[in-house]
């Protein structure tokens, strides 16, 4: 069976995990705490970077989740997650590209702001990753266009890789009101069964945010 290792709170799993059981395939999840669980010799020899997520498939290992995704499409192409188009297929690619290299390093800021990490509240630097995220929205939404899906009338590839980060932006402090079309794409992703399965809970969160506050704090003060 295939084995996803994990971690509830992670984006790069969470694509994953949603396209498993948008695939409706048959897996097992195995959490990784990533205080330590990754740099276990018996992951890291799945993964020497000591990254999550890594999905086993019997004795072939796949890491980085875009090409796990990938793989996952091939192998099991129905429901088909990607379009045949020529133009919708670099859609989806240029939303997936986007989101990983543009949209998620800009959140990253947006993000630390909501941990509350020692440094995090440099208003400048706030303002600046708000300027890269709403550039990087108005490209999405453009490539939205009218469609329900990126590229597709279908769930795509590329709404779970932006369905995993864009969503989050309204606890970010960044309301997505001025995005009407994603707007609704968030609302019509957040209803769906992949959705709601993975959506960390509020609990989890809370004590992930205060770990992580009081290792920043342990570092600060051995500095
Ligand atoms: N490019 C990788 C990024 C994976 C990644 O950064 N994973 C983080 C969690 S979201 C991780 O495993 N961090 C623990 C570590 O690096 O030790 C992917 O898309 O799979």
């Amino acid at each position: 069976m295939l084995k996803l290792y994990h971690n509830p709170l992670s984006m790069n799993s969470r694509r994953v995990w949603i396209a498993l059981l948008e695939k409706q395939l048959e897996f097992e999840l195995v959490d990784i705490k990533l205080d330590g669980d990754q740099l276990q010799p018996e992951f890291l020899a799945m993964n020497p970077f000591h990254h999550i997520p890594v999905l086993a498939d019997e004795d072939f290992s796949v890491i980085e989740s875009l090409a796990i995704l990938d793989y996952l499409e091939a192998k099991y192409p129905s429901p088909s997650l990607l379009p045949n188009n020529p133009q919708d297929l670099a859609i989806v690619r240029m939303v997936e590209m986007v989101t990983v290299n543009e949209l998620v390093s800009a959140m990253n800021p947006l993000i630390s702001q909501m941990m509350g990490f020692p440094g995090s509240e440099d208003s400048q630097k706030l303002e600046q990753a708000k300027h890269k995220v709403s550039t990087g929205l108005e490209f999405l939404q453009k490539l939205l266009g009218d469609r329900p899906y990126f590229g597709s009338d279908q769930l795509t590839l590329a709404d779970i890789v932006a369905g995993c980060s864009v969503p989050l932006l309204p606890m970010l402090d960044f309301p997505l009101t001025e995005y009407q079309k994603l707007n609704a794409w968030v609302e019509r992703l957040i209803q769906r069964f992949a959705w709601q399965t993975t959506q960390p809970t509020p609990e989890l969160i809370e004590a992930f945010k205060s770990r992580m506050q009081t290792l920043m704090a342990q570092r600060q003060h051995n500095l």
